[in-house]
């Protein structure tokens, strides 16, 4: 199997062909795919975009809910050219599992929905002809797979998705889909971790090969000036006068691996990045040894009609949308985003903490509404956990992996609401910040967001985390509308408990915010009006001022998104700044004005 997770490019050495377009379609409900060959040729497939969830274009229910396996193809050309290359079709995610066929042959399995893999077609490959792609997805939620939920089966056999998480189960292949052709013997990997010495800099490298070949690295400045050069798989780069990546300054160099054997060239791989530091100290989050504050959202890849389907449009607009409300940071909750997005990140100086999808680590279906009751499932204590936990693990590793070198990422979430109020939580905890930890180059602080009732005098979690993240609905899910006074009175109340109890280190709200329908308004407000969503805010934002540890907030949500159906969500939920067409509510002004008053960094 093919490791590299490196993004796919064009290089003297490389081919990446996009794979986007129509596939073929079909859903397989009694899972006979593979015993009648379907993997040879689907039976009467429909035609679908890719990439896109499938469930938003379809115009009945029974297609859109689907649960259960489903299955794309695609015929594509393999230059003959390319014999003697390694050849792989690379996913940029499929949601969850996939198993992927090329002319008929079983080549790779994958789990975990949101990262990418790569099937090695170098073997089965017709070269200069076409060659036949078969992948079969499945949908299921399970408490062994993340993110977790569960599988019913209704009396006829159909299966339903019935999530942990407020967000609707889009699966398919979400991504972006490349042909790609690399040299036998290439580079794998590579990783840099930055040091600031005064005004120099100092990138230290290692480069990861297929083979024996030796290696050369080049820095390349924005202009296209070689800046520092070194030679060996191992190295230091450095950099005279850097230009630091900053916080909505970002300056980007170009780092150029070239493999050689004598005069020839083998294989080469480029890259922009960044130069920066991050690491928390006392009560700070420092970027480039200054304290930053992080203004921004909680976002979810999600849209009309392509559900979680990765878009550069979209992407674009809601890059536009953050940079005029003065944001610049964002949670990728909750899961690994599409690898452009990062890009982008690392162009704009937007900070993102990268969340995997650790999301449902605690049993209910409607965990946002019952965080407040206290219930208590011991959901690290299961037969299946070690299960889990193996695969939290690979996730996280293969997260790291991915998004190692992008500047923009300062911080890895590592789980979203778990359960912590139980004792069997916190060696679970335990290993996965300390792998997460041992995969990062760059040691970068970890952290998980806190549900309401991982509270100060039962999480028995928050000790592992560098800084602390909170998702708090005082005002909402707590002491909503008419008791809005009583709930800022024990949010600060609750704040005060956890400066005792945490009196070193940083805190940022990862969630706060309120269900607010577009357009609905009344005076004096009720709860759902766009003035009760400012008035939430507002409370807030008092509470975030008085506390000198609080070093971000990022508002539940940017968008409105899609969701599970239910008494508690009103096609969706609405707590979006933006409605889910991307454009503001009242709260978005109420946030510009105050975002634009607060500096991205300390001077
Ligand atoms: C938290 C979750 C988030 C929900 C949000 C809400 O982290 O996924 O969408 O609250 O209830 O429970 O709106």
């Amino acid at each position: 199997m093919v490791n590299t997770l490196l993004y796919p490019i064009d290089s003297l050495s490389r081919r990446a062909v996009s794979l986007n377009g129509m596939w073929g379609f079909a859903l397989d409900p009694k899972g006979v795919g593979v015993k009648e060959n379907w993997t040879e040729k689907l039976p009467c497939p429909d035609s679908i975009p890719v990439p896109a969830s499938f469930a938003d274009f379809y115009t009945d229910k029974k297609t859109r809910e689907y649960c259960g396996d489903f299955w794309y193809e695609k015929d594509v050309f393999v230059p003959a050219e390319w014999q003697g290359k390694t050849v792989c079709v690379r996913f940029g995610c499929a949601t969850h599992v996939a198993t992927v066929w090329v002319n008929g042959v079983e080549l790779v399995s994958h789990e975990g929905g949101f990262l990418p893999f790569s099937a090695d077609i170098t073997e089965v490959a017709v070269y200069g002809g076409m060659n036949h792609i078969a992948v079969k997805v499945n949908n299921e939620l399970s408490e062994t797979r993340m993110p977790c939920g569960q599988t019913k089966v209704r009396p006829d056999g159909s299966k339903r998705a019935a999530p942990y998480f407020d967000f609707y189960n889009y699966s398919g292949l979400q991504r972006n889909v490349w042909l790609v052709a690399m040299p036998k013997t290439r580079i794998e990997d590579y990783e840099l971790v930055h040091s600031l010495k005064g005004p120099d800099a100092e990138v230290a490298y290692t480069v990861k090969t297929s083979g024996a070949a030796s290696v050369a690295v080049k820095l390349y400045d924005a202009e296209g000036e070689l800046v520092a050069e070194s030679a060996g798989a191992e190295g230091v780069l450095h950099v005279k006068d850097a230009h630091l990546w900053q916080v909505r300054r970002a300056y980007l160099y170009t780092i150029v691996l070239r493999l050689t054997d004598g005069e020839n060239v083998l294989d080469e791989y480029s890259e922009k990045v960044g130069i920066r530091t991050v690491e928390v100290r006392g009560r700070e989050i420092l970027l480039n040894g200054k304290p930053v504050y992080l203004k921004g959202f909680g976002k979810h890849e999600d849209a009309d009609m392509i559900g979680r389907g990765f878009s550069p449009a979209v992407m674009k607009r809601d890059f536009e949308l953050m940079k005029w409300i003065g944001a610049n940071s964002f949670r990728t909750s909750h899961y690994p985003y599409s690898e452009e997005m990062y890009q982008m990140a690392d162009r704009e100086g937007f900070l993102v903490i990268d969340e995997v999808q650790a999301v449902g680590c605690f049993p209910s279906l409607m965990n946002f509404a019952e965080a407040s009751t206290g219930k208590k499932t011991a959901f690290f204590a299961k037969e299946t956990t070690p299960q889990l936990l193996e695969h939290h693990k690979r996730s996280v590793e293969e997260m790291i992996r991915r998004d190692k070198n992008h500047a923009c990422v300062i911080a890895w979430s590592l789980l979203n609401e778990p359960e912590t109020n139980d004792p069997a939580a916190t060696p679970y905890f335990e290993e996965v910040f300390a792998w997460a930890h041992a995969c990062d180059p760059q040691k970068r602080p970890r952290t998980f967001a806190l549900i309401m009732n991982s509270k100060p005098d039962t999480c028995q979690c928050h000790q592992v985390a560098d800084f602390i993240s909170l998702n708090r609905y005082y005002g909402w899910y707590v002491l909503g509308g008419p008791d809005i006074e009583e709930a800022e009175f024990v949010f600060r109340k609750e704040m005060d408990a956890w400066m005792a109890l945490e009196p070193n280190k940083p805190f940022i709200f990862t969630e706060y915010g309120a269900d607010t329908h577009a357009a609905i308004d009344k005076l004096p407000s009720v709860m759902w009006s766009e003035s009760y969503q400012n008035e939430v805010l507002a409370m807030c934002e008092r509470v975030f001022d008085d506390y000198d540890a609080v070093v971000g907030e990022q508002v539940w949500n940017f968008a409105d998104f899609q969701t599970t159906e239910g008494i508690m969500r009103v096609d969706g939920n609405k707590k979006g700044i933006f409605t889910r067409q991307r454009q503001p509510k009242r709260a978005a002004f109420h946030l510009k004005e105050r975002w634009d008053l607060i500096p991205n960094c300390a001077e």
